[in-house]
């Protein structure tokens, strides 16, 4: 059955110009990329999507790296790859999250490294289940910025809502 997969290209994917290495490597998957953008990372989104770590000691350097902190790269790409066990194939070739551990072939046994901090500096975040996969793609994503209907959704007419516009 089809399903979804929250992949980021993290700041140090970023700044190390692994943009195209990673997304020819996830082509593998035969996936198909049903929403992409770049985003600048706030505290409330870095904490939110990081919520099930925020007991661990590394919590705060961890929100400092995804939101580019660490990097002095204020941005993170974030895609939505759907198909088949789309999060399975998504993680086996992200590989293990201690990038030390990860199978060296993997894209973080290949470009990821452990800070002096302790942090796992990986590269890549993929969903790790089904339910996790919603929960994310709901805070990175609206319904109209994906390509696919993927979750129920409605129309609503926001009013008095604050945004940019071209002149
Ligand atoms: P995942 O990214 O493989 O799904 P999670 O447990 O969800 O792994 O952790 C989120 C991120 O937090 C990891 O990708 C990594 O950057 C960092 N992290 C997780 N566990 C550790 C740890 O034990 N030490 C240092 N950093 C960690
Ligand atoms: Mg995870």
């Amino acid at each position: 059955m089809s399903q979804a997969a929250l992949i980021l290209i993290k700041p140090d994917g970023l700044k190390k110009s692994l943009t195209g290495n990673i997304l020819t490597r996830l082509s593998e998957t035969k996936l198909e990329i049903v929403a992409a953008k770049m985003v600048r990372v706030s505290d409330e989104l870095a904490i939110e999507h990081y919520c099930h770590l925020k007991d661990k000691v590394f919590f705060p350097e961890l929100v400092k790296y995804i939101k580019g902190e660490l990097h002095d790269r204020r941005k993170v790409m974030a895609l939505i790859y759907w198909g088949t066990d789309a999060i399975q194939k998504c993680r086996d070739l992200a590989g293990a999250t201690n990038p030390e551990t990860a199978e060296s072939t993997s894209i973080r046994g290949s470009y990821g490294r452990i800070l002096t901090s302790g942090l796992y500096e990986n590269v890549i975040h993929v969903s790790s289940n089904e339910s996790e996969a919603q929960r994310e793609i709901k805070l990175w994503f609206c319904p109209e910025e994906i390509i696919v209907d993927l979750y129920a959704n409605h129309e609503i007419i926001a009013k008095e809502v604050k945004k940019m516009a071209w002149l």
